[in-house]
């Protein structure tokens, strides 16, 4: 995925143009991935433009921040007005929002200065995350043989910068062997995640989805999803899943803010349900879809418009 540039970004309280928006290269957060990070989507609406859970995701990135003991000295509010601001600039009727913490040059060991955060927001159009194939028809996806980062060794409810060399190993090896992505799973073998969204499968009409001790990062689009489809009249089960119950699901999909929702055509080769995008998982994006371009105000409150 190609990054297309926009005007500015945003960085420590200054807007910088894109060009310009430099960091030095001993910064430690390159070195040892020390630094966190969010992903937020913003979509054209007939009031104008309108990011989805903002705050939740800028609550997420200090929480995500907390773990890794940095503070990024500005508050939820601050980084919610720059997000906008940053959106007005650009001009982004739709797009993809990138706040980033991270470490300040100046000291190197793995021990880094932890109080010199500095914050980056930068924002980019950004279309269909797994291809529109994947999207229409449903993505196909293989267990990974990298497991999925675990509370001993990597929070996964942090979204830590560095603890996506496991996301990345499992990702790349799933597309070259002809995947559109990896199923990581957790060592006692209960699926966990996609390498950057949840995963959930329906029978008989239940939602099944993993629980946050299955080592997944706790994702807003997963909460969207079990607020959307309990609204719908379905029941939501979060408990661990083997992939063969992923086998034998009637219906399968992927959650996400890039991803949104994605139908999962087949795991390892063995179809999920009828193949292509079930009833449930159409039921669930349209009403995905509604919400997020405002066509109802059910929950309006998950909107801020720019
Ligand atoms: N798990 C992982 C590992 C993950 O990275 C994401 C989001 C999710 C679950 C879904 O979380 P949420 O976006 O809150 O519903 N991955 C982000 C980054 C992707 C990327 O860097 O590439 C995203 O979707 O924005």
């Amino acid at each position: 995925m190609k990054l297309t540039p926009t005007s500015d970004i945003w960085m420590d309280g200054k807007f910088v143009a894109w060009d310009e928006a430099q960091v030095h290269v001993l910064t430690p957060s390159l070195h040892y991935g020390w630094g966190v990070y969010e992903g937020i989507r913003a979509y054209p609406t007939a009031r104008g433009t309108a990011v989805f859970r903002l705050r939740d995701h800028l609550r997420r990135l200090h929480d995500s921040a907390r773990v890794y003991l940095m503070d990024p000295g500005h508050s939820v509010d601050e980084l919610t007005g720059a997000s906008v601001e940053l959106l007005r600039r650009t001009g982004l009727g739709a797009g993809y929002l990138r706040p980033l913490v991270y470490l300040d040059y100046g000291t190197m060991g793995v021990a880094p200065r932890l109080d010199s955060a500095r914050v980056a927001i930068a924002a980019w159009p950004w279309g269909s995350y797994l291809g529109e194939k994947a999207e229409q028809e449903g993505c196909r996806l293989a267990v990974s043989s990298w497991q999925r980062n675990g509370v001993h060794s990597v929070p996964p409810l942090a979204k830590a910068t560095g603890a996506y060399v496991n996301s990345a190993l499992a990702k790349v090896a799933a597309v070259r062997a002809g995947y559109d992505d990896a199923l990581m799973l957790t060592p006692g073998g209960h699926v966990a995640e996609a390498s950057a969204a949840n995963v959930f499968a329906v029978r008989d009409g239940v939602l099944f989805t993993p629980p946050v001790s299955d080592n997944i990062l706790p994702g807003i689009t997963r909460d969207t999803v079990i607020t959307l489809a309990r609204e719908l009249g379905h029941e939501v089960r979060e408990q661990s899943l083997t992939r063969s119950e992923l086998y034998v699901a009637d219906e399968a999909f992927l959650t996400g803010t890039a991803a949104e929702i994605v139908p999962v055509a087949s795991v390892d080769d063995r179809p999920v349900g009828a193949g292509g995008c079930g009833p449930v998982t159409r039921r669930l994006r349209e009403a995905f879809g509604d919400v997020v371009h405002g066509r109802t105000d059910t929950h309006d409150d998950w909107l801020t418009y720019v």
